[in-house]
């Protein structure tokens, strides 16, 4: 159940001027979800500056959490740093040695009382030519579909859009990959934004929206890889053991119904966490995403933005 914390909010908002002018025509869902962009944008900027090669990803994700939560934030889900040919979701371990390499993509997202941001954007780690070509061509595929969203128009104008500009670079969409709405403690809600022409005749309403292009060298779809290690909350019937419990109240007051991952629950149990995740996954209380790979094993880029739709109004809310 969703809860509100409106009090704390406010002594956020209150030392930041420009969200109070920016703020003044909104209802509080809306600041909310404003705020939660306002945390991605900066966290964003944060990241591009720290993010170097061969750093470990657990520091690159701890540090971005942190960040998360030192603007008043907290996560929307785990952050995904995938590598390559991994397009998504993949997020470090508790004892993670992976070095940051390749093509990295950064995709996390923030929210206050489940008014959520969603954003990515990728580094070329290697100063290669092609993984700099694919960055740029989902870059451009996001910017000019942020030009066209608008509310009333059908969802695959904007795909047709995203798979064009994709395909102007000399690169592929990745067709079973989409943008999604979101929705308050729901990431992923309703509407889909596809990349590429699905030929659907879905009319896009006022909401929230992250439009999320990924580009690839390969033949443009993922497959199922590897359990990912990030979970969401889907059935909360109590499982007998007392540890997988324990750890089932702490998911449905700490994450609802947001994705969360194991490293934050060994940070908080300890290495018991691993096991009741594992009974928790029996008793049918989780979903676990697996990592999602290129079918071809290709390299993939990704770009990513929130945008609210609001009364013939377009707010890129991560920018
Ligand atoms: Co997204």
């Amino acid at each position: 159940m969703p809860k509100d914390h409106t009090g704390e909010y406010i002594k956020i908002i209150n030392n930041k001027e420009y969200l109070k002018v920016l703020f003044q025509n909104y209802k509080m869902n809306t600041q909310k979800t404003l705020l939660a962009g306002k945390i991605a944008s900066d966290v964003k900027k944060y990241a591009r500056g720290i993010i170097k090669k061969d750093m470990p990803l657990l520091e690159i994700a701890e540090k971005i959490e942190d960040k998360i939560k030192e603007l008043g934030g907290k996560m929307a889900f785990p952050t995904n740093l995938s590598i390559d040919n991994i397009a998504a979701h993949y997020t470090p371990s508790h004892d993670d040695e992976t070095l940051a390499h390749g093509l990295l993509k950064i995709d996390f997202g923030a929210h206050i009382d489940g008014w959520l941001s969603d954003t990515a954007f990728s580094m070329d780690l290697e100063n290669s030519e092609e993984n700099k070509k694919l960055i740029e061509a989902s870059e451009q595929a996001l910017l000019k579909a942020q030009e066209t969203i608008k509310e009333n128009i059908s969802t695959n104008e904007i795909g047709k859009v995203i798979q064009k500009t994709i395909e102007s670079h000399g690169f592929s969409p990745i067709i079973n990959l989409s943008g999604h709405e979101m929705k308050q403690y729901d990431l992923h809600a309703g509407t889909t934004i596809p990349n590429i022409d699905d030929k659907k005749n879905v009319i896009l309403k006022n909401g929230l929206y992250a439009i999320e292009p990924f580009a690839t060298s390969g033949n443009g779809k993922v497959h199922d890889g590897k359990p990912s290690g990030i979970y969401m909350l889907v059935d909360s019937k109590k499982p007998r053991s007392q540890t997988a419990r324990e750890i089932l109240n702490f998911i449905e007051e700490g994450y609802e119904t947001l994705p969360f991952c194991s490293r934050w629950l060994v940070k908080k149990f300890g290495t018991k966490a691993l096991f009741g995740l594992k009974q928790l996954e029996e008793n049918k209380n989780l979903h676990h995403f697996p990592q999602l790979i290129e079918s071809s094993h290709s390299k993939v880029s990704q770009t990513e933005n929130t945008i609210l739709i609001s009364d013939n109004e377009k707010i890129v809310t991560t920018d």
